[in-house]
């Protein structure tokens, strides 16, 4: 059976956690990270030699890195809607897996990080603020996208929608503490959060505590 290293909470075991119930697919996830620990020992290191979560083993086959593992799970399940076959529909699920690690994730950081896991009065309230102005402005980009249709990428629920929905959530549910720095109004990208909602595996997985 397949075995997903990493804690629920994580956003990155969410990822693969949500397409694998997306597509009915049988799996052990074992958890680690966070407050399980164990992700910095030696003999998971040898699995994921940077110590985080998730990891995927296939029989002998280990991969880690978490867009990496969706591709893999939708070629190996041949889950063709989720991740298209023709190169130019498969390349712009790839651009917004991409755009979502290397844009939207990092807007968010400081935000989730002095909200979620940082003592109220430690936290750093400009940077907090300048995060949410940033993750708003990125996710203006997603709204602008989805002024006319359903999905990002179409017609049909992909791997994109998958990697910006674990953003999204966090985004749209963190415990803003100011009336200023509160979600911007994003009125298409509300509509398909609204979507998303309507998946189970979205409920199951995703639409959980944010710790
Ligand atoms: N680029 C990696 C990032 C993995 C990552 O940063 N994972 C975080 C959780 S979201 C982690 O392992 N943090 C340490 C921990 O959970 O203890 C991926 O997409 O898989």
């Amino acid at each position: 059976m397949l075995k997903i290293w990493g804690r629920a909470t994580s956003s990155n075991v969410q990822k693969v956690t949500w397409l694998l119930d997306e597509i009915g697919l049988a799996h052990e996830r074992i958890d680690i990270g966070g407050p399980f620990g164990g992700n910095r020992e030696p003999s998971y290191r040898a699995l994921n030699p940077n110590g985080l979560v998730p990891t995927l083993q296939d029989g002998d086959f280990t991969l880690w890195e978490s867009n990496a593992i969706c591709r893999y799970l939708a070629n190996r399940e041949s889950a063709h809607t989720l991740y298209p076959t023709d190169f130019q529909a498969r390349a712009d699920v790839e651009r917004w897996m991409d755009w979502s690690t290397s844009m939207l994730g990092p807007a968010l950081h400081a935000a989730f990080w002095g909200l979620i896991r940082t003592a109220p009065a430690d936290r750093d309230l400009p940077a907090i603020r300048a995060s949410a102005v940033k993750t708003g402005e990125a996710l203006s980009i997603v709204d602008a996208q989805l002024a006319d249709r359903p999905w990002v990428c179409g017609n049909r629920f992909t791997l994109a929608d998958i990697a910006l929905g674990i953003h999204s959530y966090r985004f749209l549910n963190l415990p803003w503490p100011l009336a200023d720095a509160t979600p911007v109004v994003l009125p298409n990208l509300l509509r398909w959060y609204a979507r998303l909602g309507e998946r189970p595996a979205y409920r199951r997985v995703v639409m959980i505590p944010i710790v």
